[in-house]
């Protein structure tokens, strides 16, 4: 299929680029890093060759989040949406972005988002998970009133926040574990917990019109929505929202297939939340185009449903095209 857009989509800086280091051995890093650091010659060949006309690219992980100097992390936020604007610049027909935003101070963060969709068109911003506000061990969720008037801004300027993984704040239950850490399972554990916490905090009765980007096909929590509805409605400990967590993430959320190439879990997410919260990503440079590509254009899904993943709801969603 051509014409497909892609939303988890990475770059780095190079104050950033060592955050993704530890993910892959030597031989592959080589590669990674040059991947990385690149825009516009080995992504857009890529590109090219399987069919992809946009990527919406987003900065690597953690990045900015885990900066605790708060003045410095707006400061690499600021560089990294600078120099995607101006290689956004150069290709504006094949190349969109998300704003990092350093959400360490919640008033700066609504600023920087502002700029980045007001002075550069950006399409939304892309923050990984909690960030560590001032010191290490200060892990700040975004549920937490401080963020409130954010999410306001976020709902006027009706741009999506993609909600992107970062290692798990919980370290004690990974110890003597360290290969559950990353991507392989800590990654969704810790980015469904972030989102359940939004939902489930009243958020979205507040910000009905809010909408939240999840990659990973939801970071698990498709498979799961039944248990927890049915859980939290006997749960003696009450539970602040207005609607069960499967209304807001089937009217409040979106989800991309980053790295997530299985038919059988497509499905399960498109009878859970319908083909049209669905949207194509590959996760690249971290998952290879190839792989995302042959998966998709093979999947046994309705050709209507494969146009509609590929390319045309986000086409709607971030207006492009
Ligand atoms: C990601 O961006 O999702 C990612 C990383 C590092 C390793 C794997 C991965 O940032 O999927
Ligand atoms: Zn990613």
């Amino acid at each position: 299929m051509q014409g497909k857009i892609g939303l988890e989509e990475h770059f780095a800086i190079n104050e950033t680029i060592g955050d993704s280091r530890g993910f892959v051995g030597e031989a592959t890093w080589i590669d990674l890093r040059a991947r990385l650091l690149d825009f516009q010659e080995l992504r857009l060949a890529q590109m090219d060759e399987f069919g992809i006309e946009t990527m919406i690219l987003s900065l690597n992980a953690p990045a900015v989040q885990r900066i605790d100097d708060t003045k410095k992390a707006a400061e690499v936020a600021r560089i990294a949406n600078d120099l995607l604007a101006e290689q956004i610049a150069k290709r504006p027909d094949r190349f969109c972005g998300f704003a990092a935003l350093a959400m360490q101070d919640p008033d700066g963060a609504t600023r920087e988002l502002e700029r980045c969709v007001k002075d550069y068109g950006f399409k939304g911003a892309l923050v990984n998970g909690y960030s560590q506000a001032g010191d290490q061990e200060n892990c700040v969720y975004y549920d937490v009133k401080d963020y409130w008037p954010f999410w306001g801004v976020v709902e006027k300027l009706d741009v999506p926040f993609y909600l992107h993984p970062r290692e798990p704040s919980q370290r004690r239950a990974y110890e003597g574990h360290p290969w559950l850490i990353g991507p392989a399972y800590g990654f969704a554990a810790e980015t469904g917990l972030h989102a359940l916490r939004l939902m489930g905090s009243g958020l979205f009765d507040k910000y009905p019109k809010l909408t939240i980007i999840l990659g990973h096909m939801g970071e698990a929590l498709p498979f799961n929505l039944y248990r927890i509805d049915q859980r939290i409605g006997w749960s003696p400990m009450g539970y602040p929202a207005k609607k069960k967590i499967s209304e807001y993430f089937a009217e409040n959320f979106f989800i991309t297939t980053a790295g997530n190439f299985r038919t059988q879990t497509l499905i399960d997410a498109m009878l859970e939340v319908g083909a049209d919260r669905i949207l194509f990503s590959t996760d690249y440079p971290f998952e290879q185009i190839a792989e995302a590509a042959s998966w998709f254009e093979g999947a046994s899904i309705s050709e209507a449903d494969r146009v509609k993943i590929g390319r045309t709801n986000a086409a709607k969603l971030f207006n492009i095209g």
